[in-house]
Order: structure tokens, then C-alpha cells, then sequence
């Protein structure tokens, strides 16, 4: 049989769009793909969510793939090795308390047991809006990431979805834009983010798990977008919390239907 460059094109884009459209009308919405978005995006998907994941970097696994200031390792405690060992991802023991992972290994098992799940996962696509329909958050607007950092003028596309959880780290961008074009309140202390703390690994490994939650009507926050969302410290690379906090996203937006 002889390769045809045609038919190679037409598979690529035929199976592109289905999936992409197929994930118009979604359960759950994650956006952003670093560790506690992708552990979220795959218990949601195994328990038989409609779920999609969106990335705005060409690469999937936000702050995992550096470890430490590019040493790709990272560290986690007893919680967050249960969580690596269900994945099947290896560890070692460093001292009582702590593990090493091999960063490359824990982004890549995770995205695969995600997609492996049926999560739909859209790299180098960026959220850059909401739709708000009576005070209730029903959709993302997404555009290809290239288009914004060439700054062209092309309009958006949408996609709606039940539940959404602001998975994007240091930067919540989705409540960003929520708070800055509706003017609704968060349900944080101020009606508003208050911002992340400087490095306390002990106490932001904590309150990452307390405060992921509900934040605005069916959005979620998740990961060190929870810390920057409530007012906690970063944590460095250690990653049991994000872990632990994709998880319980999860579990909180199964039990909700
Ligand atoms: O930053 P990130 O890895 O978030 P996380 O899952 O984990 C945090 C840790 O990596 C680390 C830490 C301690 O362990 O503090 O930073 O909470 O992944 C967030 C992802 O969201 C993407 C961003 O590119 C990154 O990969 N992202 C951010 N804004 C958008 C987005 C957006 N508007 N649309 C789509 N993706």
C-alpha cells in the first residue's frame, strides 16, 4: 500500500474534530494540566464524567516536569505516595517521610491514565473567558494559544460544561476573569482573590487540601490555584497536595450528581 499525505491529513483532522466536538457539552471542564488538574481530570473520568481537560502550553504537566529549578525530581510525603503508588509510578525513600519520583515519569503516567480514562485533552489550547448565565458559570471560551501570543484578532470558540475547576496554578486564571468581568463575588473571605503567600511547605501542603472547594457557583479550584485563590502559602516542589487535591476535586464533583 502506498502512503497517501492526503489521507495521513484527512485522519488527522476528521478524528480531531470529532473529539472536539464530541466535548462541547461537557460534565466537567478542567482548565489547565499541571498535576492537580490531570489527577482530577482522570478519577472524574473514570467515574463516567464527560470531562475534558484544557492546556494553554504545547506541553501537558504544568510545574511537574521541573522537579525543583530543573531537577526533574520531585519530592512527596506518605499521602502523596499512596496516591504515585496507585498510579504505579516508582518512588524511592530519601528519609523517613520523604520520596523522590523521577518528574518525567509521574507527568507522563498521569496523563496517561487520564486519557486512558477517556478525559479528552486539549494541549496549546487556552481559556480566556467564561459564560455566565444567572450567576452561574455554564462554559469556557477557548482559542488556539498561538493565536493569543501572536496577538491576531480572531474571535474564540465555546464550549459548555456542568461543573468547571480552575486547575491553572499560581496564575487562577479562570477566576481572574470571572472577578474581573462580572463582578460577582468569590466565596472567599473578600468576595475576591486574596493572592498566594510566600514558601511555607508545611502549612501550604495542609491548606491546599482544605482549601480546594467550591469557589463560585459549579467552579472549583484545585492545586496551588486553591492556595493562591484562599490566601495560602506556596509550597515548592513538593507535590503530595497537588495530588491529593485533584483527587478530592474529584470526589467532590462525583458526589454532587
Ligand atoms: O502550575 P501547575 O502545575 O498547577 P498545579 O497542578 O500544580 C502546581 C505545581 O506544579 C507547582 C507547585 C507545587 O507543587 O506550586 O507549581 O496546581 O499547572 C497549571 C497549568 O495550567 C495551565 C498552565 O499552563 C499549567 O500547565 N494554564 C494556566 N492558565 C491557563 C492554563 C489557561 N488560561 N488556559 C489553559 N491552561
Amino acid at each position: 500500500m502506498e502512503l497517501q499525505e492526503t489521507v495521513i491529513t484527512r485522519a488527522i483532522v476528521e478524528t480531531f474534530m470529532k473529539k472536539l466536538s464530541d466535548s462541547t457539552e461537557l460534565d466537567v471542564a478542567v482548565v489547565g494540566g499541571g498535576p492537580a488538574g490531570l489527577v482530577a481530570a482522570h478519577r472524574l473520568a473514570l467515574s463516567g464524567k464527560k470531562v475534558a481537560l484544557f492546556e494553554k502550553k504545547l506541553s501537558i504537566g504544568g510545574g511537574m516536569w521541573g522537579g525543583g529549578m530543573l531537577f526533574n525530581e520531585i519530592v512527596v510525603q506518605e499521602e502523596g505516595k499512596a496516591i504515585l503508588d496507585e498510579y504505579g509510578i516508582r518512588t524511592s525513600l530519601y528519609e523517613q517521610g520523604y520520596y523522590t519520583a523521577d518528574a518525567v515519569e509521574s507527568v507522563t503516567t498521569l496523563c496517561s491514565a487520564a486519557c486512558r480514562a477517556g478525559a479528552k485533552i486539549f494541549n496549546c489550547m487556552t481559556v480566556e473567558d467564561v459564560v455566565i448565565r444567572d450567576n452561574t458559570i455554564c462554559g469556557l471560551v477557548i482559542n488556539w494559544t498561538p493565536v493569543e501570543m501572536a496577538g491576531l484578532h480572531v474571535d474564540p470558540l465555546t464550549i459548555s460544561a456542568k461543573f468547571i475547576v480552575d486547575a491553572t496554578g499560581h496564575d487562577t486564571e479562570v477566576l481572574k476573569v470571572i472577578c474581573r468581568k462580572s463582578g460577582l463575588k468569590l466565596f472567599t473571605e473578600t468576595g475576591s482573590i486574596l493572592g498566594e503567600r510566600s514558601m511555607w511547605a508545611e502549612k501550604a501542603e495542609r491548606l491546599t487540601l482544605s482549601n480546594t472547594k467550591e469557589v463560585f457557583n459549579n467552579v472549583y479550584v484545585a492545586g496551588m490555584s486553591a492556595n493562591a485563590t484562599f490566601g495560602g502559602p506556596r509550597m515548592g516542589p513538593i507535590f503530595g497536595g497537588m495530588l491529593l487535591s485533584g483527587k478530592k476535586v474529584a470526589e467532590m464533583i462525583i458526589a454532587e450528581n
